[in-house]
């Protein structure tokens, strides 16, 4: 019976300052950070499980796959849960590095709230800056963690503040400043509420008197923080111009309000390593993420399930994980999916690798779903009789890498484009397909970083070993003079014999003009039907020139020829051409031609001009160093490369801007390569010829 559970449709109900109801928050920041170590330390506290694991001993429960664990850091998001106070809440770890981040790019837009989660060390702040871009631009609300604060330096959180500020288009609200005892960070002050606590490992912190060496930091700092509140609230404003005290609810609702409308960014310290700050943390979330019909406006559905990642590894097969708004959703459900209608298989709750199988999911609740072959990332699926649609996940990064694979035992090709194929419905940075003019099967990914783990996933999840290599260039070559030559292919060999004569004409092309091909033969001297086999002829000897490369700009004529009425055919004609044609083009200077990239750069200010040297180094042109057209504080750089030389270009850019730098690249146009370089390419491309 097709009964479809009744959809609510309420937006959830507000509690005093906050909603209620499922949660999801997204947990994202430069890898290192300590977020994984967060988000343990969150599960920890909330009794979700009963031990905090850590890193270094592999045991937390994000990172469980075995590449993440051997790296010590983030290769896909990290799914876990916890109930506070009544309230279930999602966490969507995301990786830091920048070959992982995208997976989460998705999940991002359904996210109650996020927690950009950064070190003290000011030096660090820029690495925030491309995430705090992105979530200004989809408007998604977020507070920011100050982690390893039991790591600060005295100064170091008010220093990392000022660096902040700039790159968040929203004011940064600081709530809590640290209290320190000689180089030892041990408790905060809450501004919000004017209390000092202490950290106690394991707990909650304990409430303690207002240190007196605190008092004149902590009334400066709490005045800013009313003030930036003010700027939303003409009361709050009226209480501050009396000089009056502001109630502590009504500043708490502020709090609360500003930050569930992203108006404001509160600002709070934690050590994931030691739990201080992880019960205010809790109490943030709850009282400060919005509910899910936030989220679910962003999304533009009411009751939809919307699709942010598709998982291959794990035990139960592939699982569709989404976000549920709108009411129940249940084991079996039918769904519209795409232009098709599908059933829900079972229902998981993840936790790390573990799976817990569930009857049912309620509004805002993420769930892994089996069975949904059909569902694809950014997908919102309908329920019974609803319209599906789509969100579409902006600026994923461009892949800049590539590489030639092969599966080092032959019998492993069926089981590696099996393999491949699931790699990359799990992985939207992931291309594979074949390049047809080099023959080779080629990986692209976000960076050598990322193609790395996807070839230990390979390893690990199917079997297969594969060998790589930088993928091979596409060389050309040309010509730089006319030849003219006579090709005849006969043989008389008994009975049926073979006979085509031609006399083919070559001369250079202006380059990017390609290839032409005309025929100027007269009175018949070959007929006309086996003209098109010459031409054929000329295209087979085109695919390798004389320097093994395929030829580009050139003209051929068909000037003059012979035929016999009984044993010319069209492969003799193709053959005498393509005789023709080689010898031709032996005899009209070939040269080499390589192709130039255009590459964009986009780097922090101040680093551009070392982006340059590094660009030069590698024989590019520079077209011009300028700030960028969009971002304030980063500078653009143009040039041309040749695209032998982008071989380990991002590590190299990537060293000089702290990894921030991005940059796009496009094919150019080819240019004339000469001297040593030309013949060192030409004398390797005869060695994989004589292979
Ligand atoms: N001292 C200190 N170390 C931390 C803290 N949080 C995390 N770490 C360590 O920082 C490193 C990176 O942590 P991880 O959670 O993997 O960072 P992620 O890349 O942001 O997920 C690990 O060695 C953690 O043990 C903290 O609050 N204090
Ligand atoms: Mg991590």
């Amino acid at each position: 019976m097709g009964t479809a559970p009744s959809a609510n449709l309420a937006p959830s109900p507000r509690s005093a300052f906050g909603a209620s109801g499922a949660r999801m928050i997204a947990l994202v920041g430069p890898a290192g950070a300590g977020k994984t170590s967060l988000a343990e330390a969150l599960l920890f506290a909330s009794s979700a499980i009963n031990r905090a694991g850590s890193i270094e001993a592999g045991s937390t429960v994000g990172d469980a796959s075995s590449e993440a664990r051997s790296r010590g850091g983030s290769t896909e998001i990290n799914l876990s849960h916890f109930d506070w106070l009544g309230d279930r809440f999602t966490l969507l770890d995301l990786p830091g590095a920048a070959g992982f981040i995208a997976d989460g790019f998705a999940a991002l837009q359904s996210a109650d709230l996020v927690l950009v989660v950064v070190d003290p060390v000011p030096e660090r702040a820029g690495l925030v800056e491309p995430l705090l871009r992105r979530l200004d631009a989809l408007d998604i609300p977020h507070a920011i963690v100050v982690n390893r604060v039991d790591t600060a330096r005295a100064g170091s959180v008010h220093d990392l503040i000022d660096k902040l500020q700039p790159l968040s288009r929203e004011p940064l609200a600081l709530r809590q400043i640290p209290i320190r005892e000689g180089e030892q960070v041990v408790g905060y002050v809450d501004l919000a509420m004017e209390r000092a606590y202490r950290y106690r490992s394991g707990s909650e912190s304990q409430k303690i008197e207002m240190p007196a060496d605190i008092a004149d930091l902590e009334r400066a700092d709490r005045g800013k923080l009313l003030e930036t509140l003010a700027d939303f609230d003409d009361e709050l404003l009226e209480t501050l111009l009396m000089d009056d005290i502001p109630d502590a609810m009504k500043v708490m609702a502020d709090l609360a309000e500003d930050t569930a409308h992203n108006r404001v960014i509160p600002v709070v310290l934690t050590s994931a390593l030691t739990g201080g700050g992880i019960h205010r943390l809790l109490k943030l979330l709850r009282h400060e993420a919005p509910g899910p019909m936030e989220a679910a406006t962003r999304v533009g559905t009411t009751d939809g399930i919307h699709v942010f990642k598709v998982a291959q590894g794990s035990a139960v097969g592939r699982l569709t994980y989404a976000r549920v708004y709108g009411g129940l959703l249940q084991e079996g459900e039918e769904l519209v999916v795409g232009d098709k209608t599908a059933r829900c298989g079972s229902l998981f709750a993840v936790q790390g690798e573990k799976t817990v199988k569930q009857a049912s999911v309620g509004t805002g609740e993420v769930i892994a779903i089996s069975k949904l072959d059909d569902a694809s990332v950014g997908m919102v699926l309908a329920r019974k009789g609803g319209a599906p649609s789509d969100v579409a996940v902006p600026d994923y990064p461009p892949r800049n890498a590539k590489l030639a694979i092969a599966a080092r035992d032959r019998k492993d090709d069926v089981k590696l484009s099996a393999a491949l194929h699931k790699l990359c419905d799990e992985d939207p940075m992931l291309e594979w397909g074949h390049d047809e003019a080099t023959r080779e099967t080629l990986l692209r990914g976000v960076n050598d970083d990322h193609l790395e783990v996807v070839l230990a996933r390979l390893r690990r999840r199917y079997g297969v070993v594969v060998d790589s290599r930088p993928p091979s260039v596409a060389y050309r070559e040309s010509i730089r003079k006319s030849a003219t030559q006579r090709g005849r292919h006969k043989k008389q060999s008994g009975g049926h014999g073979q006979y085509g004569d031609v006399v083919l004409e070559i001369a250079p092309l202006e380059r990017g003009e390609g290839f032409r091909f005309s025929d100027r033969t007269v009175g018949g001297a070959i007929p006309k039907q086996w003209i098109p086999a010459v031409e054929m002829g000329v295209r087979d000897a085109l695919e390798a020139g004389p320097l093994g490369f395929p030829v580009e700009d050139v003209a051929v004529t068909l000037t003059d020829g012979s035929h016999h009425s009984v044993d010319s055919s069209e492969l003799a004609f193709r053959i005498a051409g393509r005789m023709a044609a080689s010898e031709a083009l032996a005899a009209a200077a070939p040269y080499l031609l390589e192709p130039i990239c255009r590459l964009v750069v986009d780097m922090p200010t101040g680093t551009g001009s070392k982006a340059v040297s590094v660009l030069s180094s590698r024989r590019g042109q520079i077209l011009g160093l300028l700030p960028h057209p969009d971002w304030e504080r980063w500078e653009r750089v143009e040039a041309l490369l040749p695209e032998a030389n982008l071989q380990g270009l991002d590590g190299d850019l990537c060293s000089l801007s702290q990894g921030l730098a991005q940059f796009t690249v496009s094919f150019d146009h080819l240019a004339e390569l000469t001297g040593k370089q030309a013949s060192e390419v030409v004398l390797a491309r005869k060695d994989v010829a004589a292979a």
